[in-house]
Formats: C-alpha cells, structure tokens, sequence
C-alpha cells in the first residue's frame, strides 16, 4: 500500500505470492500480538517446492507423479497459496482446541491475534472442501518456532493430500468407512514410499491430531535414528460435515518435504535446503531422483554451552529464536546438557550450542563474536541470570 507508481523498492520488502502482495511492514510489527522476526519474513516468498531444480521442488514433482500414475481421478494441485492465514484457517478449522500447545506464541508465528503464518498445509482443508475439492494435494512453505538440529527448521515444507470416498466405495469392500479410509490411506502411503525409495527401513507410529482418527506418523531409519517424515489419519466427521461432505468418510496425510528429500538425497543437515552454494545447488536437477548428494569437505563444529537460572517465563523455543536470530544458519544445535533444581528450588539449565558452517571454516573470533551476543540477548530479553 506504500508502492508508489514507478518507485523503486528494495527487492525483500515486498513480495507477491499466490498474487496477494505483501509488504515487510505488514508482517514484521514491532508490536506485543507480533513475534516474526527479520530472517523468518526473509523467507518469505522464497518458495523453494515451486524450483524444479531445488531438491524440494524435484520430490514435489515426484510425489506428483506417483499420484497421476496411481490413481484415475486426478488430484488437484495448489502449491501458491499464501501462506499468511486467519487463526480459524490454521486453527479452528480443523478442530484444534482453544488451549492448544501449538496455538501459542511460544509455538507459533503470529502477524497479529487474528493472523499467523501457517503452521501446517492443514489450514487449507475446510476452505478447499468448501470449493468443492474431493482430492487434492497442497505443497507450502509453513512456519514454527521449534528446536534447533539437523531435522528442524523454523520455515519448512509440507505436502497435504486429501481424498473423500463416497459410502459405494467403502460398501462395496464389506469394510466401515473409517477402515476403508485408513486402509487406502496406508496403501497410498506405502505405495510412495516404494516409488521415492524403493526398498526403505521404516515403520507406523500411532499419533493424535484433533482432525483425524485413527492418526498415524510415519518413521523412516536414517543416519542412525528413527525420523519422523509424516502424520496422517481419517479425517473427523465434524470437519467432512461443516464443509459439505455429508455421508463421506476421507483420508488426509501430510508430508514433511525436507525430511522426505534428506533420505532421497541423502543430505545430511536441514539447512542446506536453503544454501545459495553452488556446491550445494549444482548437484540436483529436475527429475532426477537416484542422486547422492556428495558432501563437500566438512568443517569442525565448535561447542559453546552456557549455563543460567531460568524463570518460570523461560522456555527453549524463546533461547532458539534469539539464537536463530545471532546465528542464522551458522546455529546447528542446542542441546540441554544439564539441568537441576537447588535447595531454594532455583532451577539451572546449561545448554551445548554447536556452531558450524556448512560452507567455509569459522574463526575462533568469529565464534566468540557469536557466543557473546547471544549471551547479551539471553541475559536482556528472557531475563535469566547468566551463571
Ligand atoms: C502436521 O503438521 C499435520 N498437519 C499433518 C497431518 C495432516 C496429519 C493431515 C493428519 C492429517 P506434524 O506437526 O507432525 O503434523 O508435522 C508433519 C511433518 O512435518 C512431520 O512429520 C515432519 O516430517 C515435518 N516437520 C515438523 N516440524 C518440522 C520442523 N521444525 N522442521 C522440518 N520438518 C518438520
Ligand atoms: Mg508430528
């Protein structure tokens, strides 16, 4: 609304996405109902899943493919819907409950009390039954605040997929409806994992979400541990009715994009997605799936743990921020190292923060530089006494 005719912008500070225009001002408020910080608006827009040659737009395209080979009616593809949405979209909507963790600011990036950045694909379900959408996938650009290590980023990528099964398709299989959805819904699933990974190690874990029941997450082995990839489910009766589906029963999944493309590429470290290193970026191209991505020379990490008294206001998602907000990508981890409550019942935590490039080596300089303002800022805007 501050564009003049003609006038000449910086390229970031103002974008358009799914054809809605955004401006810097608009998202990032100095403003208590206002927690986005700079590098999270940078972001903004970005939209790697819409890059062919991006290892997030090559899975997207794939997924894509197995979708329109598997099944003969088509599903609809969105991948350019704005992801500035109302707290009913990303909350309401699918039945979230008004003293939910993840509505909090603390969990959550919120523009004003009305308006966040979505935290999930979900936030477009009702609205796209509403239009009359019987299958279709939404990939997006969707935000948290979280922890910090190699499989968590503030900003990352889903993909929802959704499919209503009319009462002739369940009648037919002798089966209940809810059975018939989960039983597609892992047939679906499983049958993607095939065609991303051929043979793969993993397994099905029981979940919850408020929207779905039965709700399951799916797990696959890789470097070492088990990783979370997806969580799915039947979706609730309520959410089918409220938005015009009487008498239908229906499936929805979504994917974690990023942790799909590690096993695929086999990248070890979740912020590379967003490395502009040509190392990094000429080692993908589209359509291509069988590649490896080849690390190139890996530099030492560097540990810096720092110990306070926290309050009863302190929580770890405010300490990732404000290092996210020193550090940007130089962060890797922060780690609880320790933690115990005194006589007086003052309770201390040290954290291990590991500092690493993923592509240069870091000064000891550069490092204690880091360390220091992060520990100003603990100290000034969570109130904690350093130790
Ligand atoms: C959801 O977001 C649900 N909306 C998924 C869903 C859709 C369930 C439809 C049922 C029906 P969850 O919070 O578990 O679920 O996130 C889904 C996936 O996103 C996770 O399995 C994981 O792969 C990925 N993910 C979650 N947090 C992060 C993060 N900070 N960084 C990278 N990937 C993440
Ligand atoms: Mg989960």
């Amino acid at each position: 609304k501050k564009l003049q005719k003609n006038s000449r912008q910086p390229v970031m500070s103002v974008l358009e996405i799914g054809g809605t225009k955004i401006c810097k001002d608009d998202v990032v408020k100095d403003d208590p109902t206002n927690n986005v910080p700079d590098n999270i608006f940078s972001k903004l827009g970005l939209q790697l899943h819409r890059r062919d040659q991006h290892p997030i737009g090559i899975l997207k395209n794939a997924v894509y493919d197995y979708f329109n080979k598997n099944y003969s009616s088509e599903f609809t593809k969105f991948d350019d819907l704005c992801p500035i949405v109302s707290v009913k979209q990303n909350f309401d909507d699918v039945l979230v409950p008004a003293d939910h963790v993840s509505r909090s600011y603390n969990d959550t990036y919120y523009i004003d009390a009305q308006t966040v950045l979505r935290c999930h694909t979900s936030a477009h379900q009702a609205e796209l039954l509403r239009m009359g959408q019987t299958h279709f996938l939404v990939t997006g650009d969707v935000y948290r605040r979280d922890s910090i290590d190699s499989t968590h980023y503030p900003v990352f990528h889903q993909m929802e997929g959704f499919r209503v099964f009319t009462p002739d398709e369940w009648e037919q299989s002798g089966m209940d409806n809810t059975t018939y959805a989960a039983t597609e819904l892992k047939k679906c699933l499983e049958g993607l994992t095939r065609h991303l990974f051929g043979a793969v190690e993993m397994r099905w874990v029981d979940a919850y979400f408020p929207f779905t029941s039965p709700s399951f997450e799916l797990e696959i082995y890789f470097q070492e541990k088990w990783m979370e990839v997806l969580g799915c489910g039947v979706v609730e009766q309520e959410i089918l009715k409220k938005n015009g589906r009487v008498n239908n029963s229906a499936w929805a999944f979504g994917l974690g994009l990023e942790r799909l493309a590690m096993v695929l590429f086999d990248i070890p470290d979740i912020r590379l997605f967003w490395s502009n290193d040509e190392r990094f970026t000429s080692q993908f191209s589209g359509g291509q799936l069988g590649v490896k991505f080849k690390p190139f020379s890996k530099f030492p990490p560097c540990y810096k743990d720092m110990s306070f008294w926290i309050n009863d206001s302190f929580t770890e998602n405010n300490l990732c921020e404000i290092v996210r907000g020193v550090a940007g990508d130089l962060a890797e981890e922060v780690q609880l190292i320790d933690n115990f409550t005194n006589k007086k019942g003052m309770t201390s935590h040290c954290y291990r923060i590991a500092y690493r490039s993923m592509e240069r080596s870091l000064t000891d300089e550069e490092i204690n530089q880091l360390q220091w303002n992060v520990r100003e800022e603990v100290q000034s805007k969570l109130n904690v006494v350093l130790r």
